[in-house]
């Protein structure tokens, strides 16, 4: 599951080029977190991964991800994108927000869900 958490963690933060990165999901990766598998991704589905991404990432379950914890899925460009406010750390509203504006570019025909 981790490489399915990464790949994720990489369609979100794509920015621009997400909606393509979806196209490119292979199908195992896409039925893990399609869970109705109707082949879209819609904002609660990928709420869901999201959340799950985050516990696997938080290691020490401390509701923040430090950059030792997002390393391994996150290059620091995305890490510090995250970060709004600079303390290095990842909170889950800053992460929440991240992905909700990252599901929100991807989304370009804005029908709420990815395909
Ligand atoms: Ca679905
Ligand atoms: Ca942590
Ligand atoms: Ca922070």
């Amino acid at each position: 599951m981790k490489h399915a958490v990464f790949v994720i963690m990489g369609l979100a933060f794509a920015g621009p080029t997400a909606a393509e990165t979806v196209a490119q999901l292979h199908e195992a990766e896409l039925k893990a977190i399609d869970t109705n598998n109707d082949g879209f991704l819609s904002r609660d589905e990928f709420d869901a991964f999201s959340d799950y991404a985050f516990q696997e990432m938080d290691d020490d379950k401390n509701g923040t991800l430090g950059l030792d914890e997002a390393k391994p899925f996150l290059d620091i460009k995305h890490f510090r994108k995250s970060d709004s406010n600079g303390d290095n750390v990842v909170s889950r509203a800053e992460y929440d927000a991240q992905m909700h504006a990252d599901f929100t570019d991807a989304d370009r025909d804005g029908n709420g869900q990815l395909d």
